[in-house]
């Protein structure tokens, strides 16, 4: 079975993760987003992509979600001497992905490309691909003004109250290589339960992405369990963007995208409200979607497979 999934931050990496592992071997392949993208030091740094790939590598810090296991922070300490930057938080592990790739991109070379190498190097089996090799940067619209999304995010600790999102240079740029032949080609595309705004938004909006997803059997998981986020701000964002957060917003937000829509088992009540908005098209399942450790991730990507077997024959 061919399955691409859509993913962006730790909770998309951690179903990706899931996906990954799972008996049955899948055609895995993970679309990523880049508008998280930055430059810290003159290194490119793409914290939705490493995070996705430390995950299918086993190789993430467990505490954070993000950032790499054991894990040493001298470099950060020596930064923190000379009064440089220290509010994005970048190990040393770490550090040598952004070098190499800085390195590898000043040489001219894709990210995609460079991504493909890096999970040959880790031993990584599904195909990771960035959203486009084009620079994508996300910025939030705030109470505080227009925020590059890192700025927002870890510098001032998603504080500002949301107004808005631009994803800058989307309609200019192009799908990366392979992004809009793994919608194509698949028996079944996942939104992972990541934030819809800043995660998942970005990728639907690079030119043919959404096109290409219409023919498609679409299976959404929610990122919100009994109206908040597991991780992050999406439910903030909700809120203040004058949505009551919960797993039928995140629905309506997706729309007609989605053929089916696993909630978490706490939503039971919603789910008759989300399928009644949607005339009855859309088919909403319950599960437990909380993923609290690896054996959890692959119990859920288990039923996600399952029932996406079982929407791919309904349609
Ligand atoms: N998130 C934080 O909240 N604080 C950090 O210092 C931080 C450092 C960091 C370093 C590398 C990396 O790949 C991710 C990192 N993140 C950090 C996570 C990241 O900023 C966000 O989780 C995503 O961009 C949102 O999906």
């Amino acid at each position: 079975m061919k399955v691409t999934a859509l993913a962006g931050g730790v909770g998309g990496a951690k179903l990706a993760d899931g996906l990954s592992r799972l008996d049955q071997s899948l055609d895995l392949t993970v679309i990523v987003n880049t508008g998280d993208d930055f430059s810290l030091f003159g290194l490119q740094i793409c914290p939705d992509l490493d995070t996705v790939c430390y995950n299918l590598a086993g190789l993430e810090n467990s505490q954070t979600g993000w950032g790499r296991n054991q894990e040493s922070w001298v470099a950060l300490k020596e930064i923190q001497s000379l009064d440089g930057p220290d509010w994005f938080q970048l190990g040393d592990k770490d550090l040598a992905t952004h070098l190499e790739r800085t390195r590898r991109l000043r040489e001219g070379q894709t990210l995609s490309q460079i991504t493909a190498d890096f999970c040959s190097s880790w031993g990584i089996g599904a195909a990771v691909l960035p959203m486009s090799d084009d620079p994508r940067p996300t910025f939030v619209k705030t109470d505080r003004g227009v925020l590059p999304f890192q700025e927002y995010f870890v510098r001032q600790g998603c504080q500002p109250a949301v107004q808005g999102f631009i994803f800058q240079g989307a309609k200019e740029s192009a799908p990366a290589p392979g992004v809009l032949k793994a919608i194509r080609d698949a028996d079944l595309i996942v939104i992972c339960p990541s934030n819809p705004w800043v995660s998942i938004d970005p990728i639907l909006a690079v030119p043919g992405v959404r096109n290409e997803l219409k023919g498609q059997q679409v299976l959404g998981v929610s990122p919100l369990i009994g109206g908040a986020a597991v991780k992050g701000p999406a439910a903030k964002m909700y809120r203040e963007m004058g949505v009551e957060p919960s797993a039928a917003a995140v629905a309506e937000h997706y729309g007609q995208l989605l053929d089916g829509f696993i909630i978490d088992n706490q939503d039971l009540v919603l789910a008759e409200q989300i399928s009644e908005v949607s005339g009855g098209v859309l088919q909403v399942y319950t599960e437990d979607i909380l993923m609290k450790n690896r054996e959890e991730r692959i119990r859920l990507a288990g039923q996600v497979i399952d029932i996406g077997k079982d929407l791919v024959k309904e349609i």
